[in-house]
């Protein structure tokens, strides 16, 4: 899974366009249904202790076409989604929010019976060119040399009407421990980390799942990597071969090389899907999708490879925020 928009999380692949390619990343030695089964709840990955309960998460576009959309989302409140800024912002010239945006609730990008009209975005920063162009420019989410990795990668979209039948993620307001087991999920494409190449990624809208061990709870933004075992693709354990300034927003810290039996990373078409940990006894929005960096750090962009490090949006930077718009009491930018 990966962010459409974003790159695959910001490194991954930041795609101007509609989309950039990748989506979850999953094992080659796993069967990769797993991965839709687990975003399902079905059987052995039930919501509960062990797994959050993935219904909350929804795919966001124009749905045009089969293929016209943007990113992912998780609901957080009856009427509210919350996603990365960089699925609902187009960046032709001037900046300006994407319009006649929905949300779709389901396993498939397909399925239109829980469809939503958005009715307003909005972005944590004024909506005005000087400020959204570096954020939001493919350099931006670019691997690599970028010094202007982003925090501010996060929007809220308010719904026509209330969504009924699906409770809403909460939010996680503390700090993590890394080490701690998350959960993420996202309908963008699968792929293995053998499959670097695009036309063996899988593009079917399904919506997938997977697990990682958090490695960092940095300023702003929370990340860990795709591990297979092996030691030279375990990024996290010393930042070896990151972008410096991503590096410092990361922090030092640790790092195991081995993957969990559903060890899963974002990629295109993922951004904007949430990031669960444990908070309170309660699976918890932790982090939204941003931007991932490829391995090799420095190369071809644009792969699901092991060794790749996702990032995403820390959430409870933003609770404020979110609680503050939801209740309607921000100045905050509105769609136009
Ligand atoms: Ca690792």
């Amino acid at each position: 899974m990966w962010t459409r928009n974003v790159i695959p999380l910001t490194l991954l692949v930041a795609a101007a366009t509609a989309r950039s390619v990748l989506g979850i990343g999953g094992l080659h030695t796993v069967e990769a249904d797993a991965y839709i089964r687990m975003a399902g709840n079905k059987n052995e990955f039930k919501a509960g202790e062990k797994y959050p309960d993935f219904r909350a998460v929804c795919v966001l576009g124009r749905f045009r076409t089969s293929d016209d959309w943007e990113g992912s989302g998780v609901l957080v409140a009856p009427r509210w989604v919350l996603t990365a800024a960089h699925c609902v912002v187009k960046k032709k010239k001037a900046p300006r929010l994407a319009q006649k945006l929905k949300v779709r609730f389901g396993s498939s990008a397909a399925d239109k019976s829980r469809e939503y009209r958005v009715e307003e975005i909005r972005i944590t920063l004024p909506l005005d060119a000087k400020v959204l162009k570096p954020l939001l420019t493919d350099k931006v989410f670019k691997n690599g040399g970028s010094n202007r990795t982003d925090r501010n990668d996060i929007a809220l979209l308010k719904l026509d009407r209330d969504v009924t039948g699906i409770p809403v993620a909460p939010l996680f307001e503390g700090r993590a421990k890394p080490g701690t087991r998350v959960c993420l999920a996202g309908f963008g494409c699968f792929a293995t980390g053998r499959q670097k190449r695009e036309r063996q990624w899988k593009d079917d809208g399904r919506k997938r799942a997977g697990e990682n061990i958090l490695d960092r709870d940095g300023d702003g933004l929370i990340a860990f990597d795709f591990d297979n075992g092996q030691a030279d693709r375990n990024t996290l354990k010393s930042n070896r071969g990151l972008d410096r300034s991503l590096s410092k927003l990361l922090g030092p810290g640790k790092s195991d090389a081995k993957p969990l039996p559903l060890e899963g990373c974002s990629y295109s078409g993922d951004s904007g899907g949430p990031v669960y940990a444990r908070e309170n006894n309660q699976w918890r929005v932790l982090g939204i999708s941003s931007f991932g960096t490829d391995y090799p750090l420095k190369g071809r962009r644009a792969t699901t490879q092991y060794g790749d490090v996702n990032c995403s949006t820390r959430v409870p930077n933003h609770v404020d925020w979110i609680r503050r718009t939801i209740a309607g009491e921000t100045g905050a930018s509105k769609d136009n």
